[in-house]
């Protein structure tokens, strides 16, 4: 199987509907304002990399800087309109070409496109008129603090409808494009894997495992990963997100793999814990860890469904984990209060929604519903032991329960 994400998006369809819904929620006589945001500087003339906001991508498709979204809601009807910088061929020829104005329509089914340079205007108008304003409070660019003064000194200020925690409401649940799209990641991502275990040896450094992992993920079009892809060996497992993956592994050690490719925005999120020699075969304690934690994984499984939480989950795979940690002899059968001695193992959550961000928005107390899809890492770490790992897959809750959408380590 190769699996090619390089030129997957979602229809313009997916922006609309989005769209739509924002638009019936909306007061009426209101218009939202929404900011792509720019990549922050890294060192003077050199930036890292861009990645949109998310809740503005999320209603317009949209990668391009600077870009603004307004939907305005009047006399009941919504009207998107999108603010891009022109095609330019002077620029273009530093940073690469833009969007013309009927892409950027074709990609958000937004008709209605202006030049960058006009928005200033039309606040300014809207300004003048009696309309309301909303906005995505968690939004941090400098567009929308700009904007913030701007309200601040008229007596708009106050009436300013906040709608980031509606936008995490529809967020949270995955439409069957948003699946798909998932789904793809998740194919970019285990192909990738699938590349690397014949190469698996001992003496393999993290870097080259690094390495090949990125090159297999970036030749399938996922150019940008969910998060920086981790690797480590030996006791590097003992560090959640080791972020420097430059060591030799020792024959026989364990090593930790963790990684989330790209499809059309959305990222997959997988852990993988594999044993540095060349049948691959573990040896009892690593063996003995890795039934243990998949028994966890298991676990919230089961207890992934609709009307479940975050919080029951990680009760019910914290009891696994501390009844298995016992027998293994790591949890002392003296020990009163196992659920509480867990916790120095087994220290992070099990679950986190995944979507657009890897770590998704979400309301932590909220019931599960079908269509939510996690990521599910159960992991235990162990320093007598010298090492730890985490087995993580990525999850969809369903009508009555939950399924896999990866295909689970054996
Ligand atoms: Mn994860």
């Amino acid at each position: 199987m190769f699996t090619d994400v390089t030129f997957y998006q979602l229809p313009s369809s997916e922006f609309s509907i989005r769209r739509e819904k924002i638009f019936a929620r909306l007061p009426n006589n209101t218009v939202a304002v929404l900011f792509a945001g720019k990549a922050p500087v890294a060192s003077l003339d050199e930036s890292y990399p861009f990645l949109p906001n998310r809740n503005f991508f999320y209603l317009s498709g949209i990668e391009q800087e600077e870009s603004v979204l307004l939907l305005i809601k009047s006399g009941g009807v919504g009207q998107s309109r999108l603010y891009l910088y022109p095609r330019e061929p002077e620029k273009e020829k530093w940073t690469g070409r833009r969007l013309a104005y009927e892409e950027a329509s074709e990609i958000s089914g937004i008709s209605d496109v202006r030049e960058l340079s006009a928005y200033e205007r039309d606040l300014d108008e809207l300004l003048g008129s009696d309309i309301n304003f909303a906005w995505d409070e968690s939004d941090m660019s400098h567009q929308r603090y700009s904007l913030e003064q701007t309200l601040a000194k008229t007596d708009r200020f106050d009436s300013v409808t906040e709608i980031s925690s509606f936008l995490t409401q529809l967020r949270m649940l995955k439409s069957p494009r948003e699946q798909e799209a998932i789904t793809r990641a998740i194919q970019v991502t285990e192909e990738s894997l699938e590349v690397l275990l014949p190469q698996l040896r001992p003496g393999i450094s993290e870097r080259e495992v690094y390495a090949i992992l990125e090159s297999e993920m970036i030749r399938r079009g996922s150019f940008f990963q969910g998060f920086k892809t981790i690797v480590a060996g030996g006791e590097n497992t003992l560090c959640l997100h080791y972020p420097t993956p430059v060591a030799m592994i020792q024959g026989g050690q364990m090593i930790q793999i963790d990684l989330g490719a790209r499809a059309a925005g959305y990222s997959a999120d997988i852990s993988r814990a594999y044993t540095a020699n060349t049948d691959g075969i573990r040896n009892s304690r690593q063996q003995a860890l890795f039934e243990l934690i998949c028994e966890c994984k298991e676990t919230a499984l089961k207890t992934i469904r609709p009307g479940s939480t975050i919080a029951k989950v990680n009760e019910e795979t914290r009891k696994t984990a501390a009844s298995g940690l016992r027998d293994l002899g790591v949890i002392p059968r003296s020990e009163k209060d196992p659920l509480e001695a867990v916790k120095k193992y087994y220290w992070h959550n099990t679950l986190h929604h995944l979507g657009l961000d890897v770590h998704d928005v979400c309301d932590r107390e909220a019931a599960f519903a079908a269509d939510m899809v996690f990521a599910v890492e159960p992991g235990i770490y162990i320093p007598e032991w010298g090492f730890g790992f985490r087995v993580e897959d990525d999850v969809l809750v369903t009508a009555d329960g939950s399924r896999y959408l990866s295909h689970p380590q054996k």
